[in-house]
């Protein structure tokens, strides 16, 4: 059935097989893609009801990546129930192309943008596995900046493995150090640049756990703190007060339990870090101070009670309602 193939990417995400926010979107709109072309339902309702529960199953998956529930909103929008199937069919493959397209695109160009921000000679330390901090350093290397890069380890998932590969690959200059090394090391550093998970209307940044102890090194340190985010990491929600849900993953992620019984551990995978602490984001459509994230946001999904009410149905748990 079409939902064994959406129930397989929902686990691809749900264990960090597929993980990162950029990818995370760009594979539910590739999920939902393949179950309105592969669905066989004839009649309106069947169709919509096969999309309604594979937006459901993905939306499941990991909660703080806004990214996944604005890549499904994008896909989904404006579905009408007076359409039939074969023009519901060509409008969710039109849109989940279009989000993976504009998705590629935006992290390019961050990149572009980005690297006007990184100087010759810099050291820019990087935290976790950001592919649009990653091709904000790329460009700024592929420009002839003599640059190095610091990477944390990123424990417990250890994703600045990640990162180190895909720098040396570039032949970047590359230094690993553990996460804990951070405030020792940030006097060597230039520049701080990370991605981004959510961004809530007041400019405060949701990333990989850690990063809000970076910023607070950075700040410290009056090292300039850089956010790379396209604008679907922008949360609707934050809007009207809703709180970003930070993921706590298995206990066993960080020690085996078996070896420590008794033992209590928390895993958070994500922290906040304070728009005070961030000195600019990133975005496709250029450089934005913390502050502006509340008009990009009300650009972006729009203010009308049909659009809140659509997102606050979505912050449901429905994604069609
Ligand atoms: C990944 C993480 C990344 C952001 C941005 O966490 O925190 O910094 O998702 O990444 P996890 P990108 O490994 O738990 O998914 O720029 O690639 O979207």
């Amino acid at each position: 059935m079409v939902l064994t193939q959406v129930k397989k990417t929902a686990a691809d995400i749900k264990h960090m097989r597929i993980r990162g926010a950029g990818r995370i979107a760009r594979a539910v709109a590739r999920a939902l893609k393949t179950v309105a072309v592969k669905s066989k339902a004839k009649r309106t309702s069947d169709f919509v009801k096969e999309i309604k529960q594979a937006a459901d199953l993905l939306y499941r998956t990991r909660p703080t990546a806004v990214s996944l529930p604005n890549a499904i909103r994008y896909v989904l929008r404006d579905l009408r129930a007076d359409r039939d199937v074969k023009e519901l069919r060509e409008q969710i493959v039109t849109r989940a192309n279009e989000f993976i397209q504009n998705s590629l695109l935006a992290v390019k160009r961050i990149g572009e943008i980005g690297a006007r921000r990184i100087s010759d000679g810099d050291v820019v330390l990087t935290h976790c596995n950001s592919e649009c901090a990653i091709s904000v350093l790329t460009a700024a290397y592929k420009q002839g900046k003599d640059i190095r890069v610091i990477v944390t380890e990123s424990r417990p998932r250890l994703q600045g493995h990640l990162t180190a590969r895909a720098l040396l690959k570039e032949k970047i200059p590359t230094t690993m150090i553990v996460d804990s090394a951070v405030r020792f090391i940030m006097k060597e550093v230039d520049k701080v640049i990370v991605g981004a998970d959510s961004i809530a209307a007041n400019g405060a940044v949701v990333n990989k756990i850690g990063t809000s102890q970076i910023a607070l090194a950075a700040h410290e340190a009056r090292v300039l703190f850089y956010v790379a985010a396209e604008t679907y990491k922008f949360h609707p929600g934050t809007l009207v007060g809703q709180l970003v849900e930070i993921e706590e993953r298995d206990p066993q992620e960080v020690v085996d339990l078996r070896k420590f019984p008794g033992l209590k551990v928390r895993n958070p995978s994500f922290d906040v870090t304070p728009p005070e602490y961030v000195d600019l984001i990133i975005t496709e459509q250029g450089v934005i101070p913390p502050s502006a994230a509340f008009t990009i946001i009300r650009e972006l999904f729009g203010w009308g009670p049909q659009e809140r009410s659509k997102f606050l149905s979505l912050s449901g748990g429905s994604a069609l309602e």
